[in-house]
């Protein structure tokens, strides 16, 4: 077992304040297990007092309300959503190999993953507190204090109003059916399917109703998408907020060596937003044609979809490529080279792995006794 109750097999990015990402293996399931799933944070988990914790819910409302732990599970209906959540670094390590992206995580495929999450809808907590009519947005603050900010500053974000009206996103206590780990935001956490992981704020302490988008260092400054020739400054480039639409490949990995004849392959699929994965193809001629994989268990609008497929391959070196498609018939872009943004975000180009096909064993016998 590794620090903050995970797996020894996470791969860990920086020990302070702790990143880590989930490995290929367990990516494969369908949900992910806590123990596994990946863990972002921009500095060290705070300490709660749980009995003192109050969730203060203000700026543009009727009402202000101070809530505790109790208060919300006895006031409000319970929920459980099935969410992907997705860092926007997910994948950067492609990037990267692209030009250099100094001082940012090197993300490989695992800064995702799925959970059941439980709580009270955010929504019905906004109806109680009763947002006046020009607020616009809803923001959430962290009880964690950022070192990496400038000027350092407590972890935040803000959705719109409309996506925060919605019944899934969530007010969490608890994750895969436990009470919410202390690493994933303990005592409670927002999370917003669709959205960034970025908007998912841990530990939150506050809800502010805005007339206009958080002014903090993780909205305004980072988690933007910059033009290539760029460099990061308050309110420079675009923010995110809506996850693309990704996807890559968890078996067979880059490099791996395989026997000719049917050989799986499988990994996962993310629409994003409010889309779904409507197709994933697979091609192993360079795109010059595609076939269709099989997608496997659907968890529902907000989830990933897991997608299989078993391929005839002949003997020699082969690239095999994948593209999503989702329900607003969008694909994924080519190559990396085109995607490069000196943050390294939204790294969604179509998953390449490069497989040795060695000849089955009947064929090598035959082949020696020729
Ligand atoms: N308070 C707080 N919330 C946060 C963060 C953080 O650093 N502090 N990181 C965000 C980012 S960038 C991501 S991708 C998700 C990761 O959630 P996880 O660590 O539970 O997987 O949490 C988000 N919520
Ligand atoms: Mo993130």
């Amino acid at each position: 077992m590794g620090r903050f109750g995970k797996r020894d097999d996470l791969v860990v990015h920086v020990e302070e304040p702790f990143n880590a990402e989930t490995c290929l293996g367990s990516l494969t399931n369908p949900v992910t297990d806590t123990d596994a799933f990946y863990v972002r944070s921009h500095g060290p988990v705070p300490e709660i007092d749980r009995s003192a914790w109050r969730l203060r819910v203000g700026g543009m409302v009727e009402r202000e309300l101070s809530l505790s732990l109790e208060t919300l599970r006895e006031a409000f209906a319970e929920r459980t959503v099935t969410a992907t959540l997705q860092c926007a670094g997910n994948r950067r390590a492609g990037l990267i190999a692209v030009r250099d992206i100094p001082d940012e995580v090197p993300w490989g495929p695992g800064a995702t993953g799925t959970a059941t999450w439980t709580g009270v809808v955010l929504a019905d907590v906004l109806a109680l507190a009763g947002p006046l009519g020009d607020a616009s947005d809803v923001g959430f603050e962290g009880a964690d204090v950022s070192p990496e900010a400038e000027p350092v500053q407590q972890f935040g974000g803000s959705i719109p109003l409309d996506k925060a009206s919605r019944p899934e996103v969530l007010l969490a206590w608890a994750m895969n059916g436990e009470p919410l780990p202390p690493v994933h935001g303990a005592p409670l956490r927002v999370v917003v399917p669709g959205y960034i992981g970025a908007r998912s704020v841990k530990w939150l302490e506050r809800i502010e109703l805005r007339p206009r988008p958080w002014p903090g260092y993780f909205q305004h400054v980072v988690y933007r998408l910059l033009p290539a020739d760029a460099t990061a400054g308050p309110g420079i480039g675009m923010p995110l907020g809506l996850v693309a639409l990704n996807s890559d490949v968890l078996s067979p990995r880059e490099g791996a060596t395989v026997t000719a004849g049917p050989v799986e392959a499988r990994g996962y699929a993310f629409a994003g937003g409010d889309r779904y994965v409507a197709r994933v193809d697979v091609s192993i001629d360079g795109g010059a044609s595609w076939t269709q994989a099989e997608l496997l268990e659907d968890l529902g609008r907000w989830a990933w979809r897991h997608w299989r497929i078993t391929l005839d391959l002949v003997p020699g070196e082969h690239e095999l490529r994948v593209r999503a498609w989702d329900s607003s018939a969008a694909t994924q872009p080519d190559a990396e080279a085109a995607l490069w943004n000196p943050k390294g975000y939204v790294n969604n180009a179509s998953p390449r792995v490069h497989l040795r096909v060695l000849p089955a064993a009947g064929a090598r016998l035959r082949a020696a006794r020729a």
